[in-house]
């Protein structure tokens, strides 16, 4: 893997490192992704059940997607990816993660400065009364979406689906950090859902350095990154821990 004299340079004397993570960094724990080919979208479009519509439509589908997805994130472990995450936080500074991620595998590698752009599979509420509600309040053979045990209202997850504006005070952070950092690895993400996809320019525009690590290239890729390291997050992220390892002795 080919690593620039401008990245080596950052990575020796960088304080500020943001990661923008996606669901490629979870695919090497088993999560299946969004948009790949055997991803989470080939049988139903995120329209059909990514937003509120859908779910006021038919809550016992929409309901029943995310009990599927829930059991793959419970068996699902943090691999080599999060867990070099844990080491950069060791290493530097002042390392912020922000993840599109619903899967809690980041806050479950021992990761820090967690930023959830889209909330979290695990966390659920009433949508009358918000009563909040963890996902083990529910039994797991039960089929249906679950009602409030307040006030009998149908119990959604915690996630922002499309057209849900995401949770303010959090994009803020995240979007402070971005501007702050030094370098901006942008890890297992298409790139297509805003505004959180905005947040690489917005990284570029402040004069940070754009890694972007995917399998494949991106719209990122000839637009915003400075520099593109194409193979698996499990892989590259190790690689480029243990040379900044060395770099900073
Ligand atoms: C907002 C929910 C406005 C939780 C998700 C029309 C109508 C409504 C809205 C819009 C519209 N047109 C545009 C919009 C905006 C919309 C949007 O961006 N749409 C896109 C699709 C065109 N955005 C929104 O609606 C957002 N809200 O704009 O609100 C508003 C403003 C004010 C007030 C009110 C409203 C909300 C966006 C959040 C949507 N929720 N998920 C859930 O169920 O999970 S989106 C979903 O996509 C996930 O959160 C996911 O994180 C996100 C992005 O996908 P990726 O993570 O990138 O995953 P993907 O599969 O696409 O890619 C995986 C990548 O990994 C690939 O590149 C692959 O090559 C790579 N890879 C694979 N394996 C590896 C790897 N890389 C490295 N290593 C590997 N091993
Ligand atoms: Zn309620």
């Amino acid at each position: 893997m080919q690593i620039s004299a401008n990245l080596k340079n950052r990575l020796k004397n960088a304080d500020k490192i943001v990661f923008l993570t996606g669901a490629g960094i979870s695919a090497e724990s088993g999560i299946p992704t969004f948009r790949g080919e055997n991803g989470l979208w080939k049988n139903f479009r995120p329209e059909e059940l990514a937003n509120f519509n859908a779910f006021i439509k038919n809550p016992d589908l929409v309901w029943e997607w995310y009990q599927y997805r829930r059991e793959i994130v419970r068996k699902a472990k943090p691999n080599s990816a999060h867990l070099a995450i844990t080491g950069f936080q060791k290493l530097f500074k002042d390392v912020t993660v922000i993840t599109q991620n619903v899967d809690n595998l980041h806050t479950r590698a021992g990761n820090e400065n967690v930023l959830e752009l889209h909330g979290n599979i695990e966390k659920n509420y009433c949508i009358d009364c918000k009563q909040r509600y963890d996902f083990t309040d529910f039994s797991e053979n039960k089929k249906g979406v679950p009602r409030c045990k307040k006030c009998g209202g149908i119990i959604r997850p915690d996630v922002v689906w499309f057209g849900e504006s995401l949770p303010q005070d959090i994009f803020r952070k995240a979007e402070n950090k971005t501007m702050q950092s030094e370098i901006f690895f942008v890890v297992g993400t298409s790139a297509v859902v805003y505004p959180a996809a905005g947040l690489a320019y917005l990284a570029k525009d402040y004069g940070s350095y754009v890694v972007e690590i995917n399998i494949d290239t991106t719209d990122f890729s000839y637009s915003v990154a400075d520099e593109v390291l194409l193979g698996k997050a499990g892989e590259v992220l190790p690689k480029i821990l243990s040379l900044a390892e060395t770099l900073r002795k």
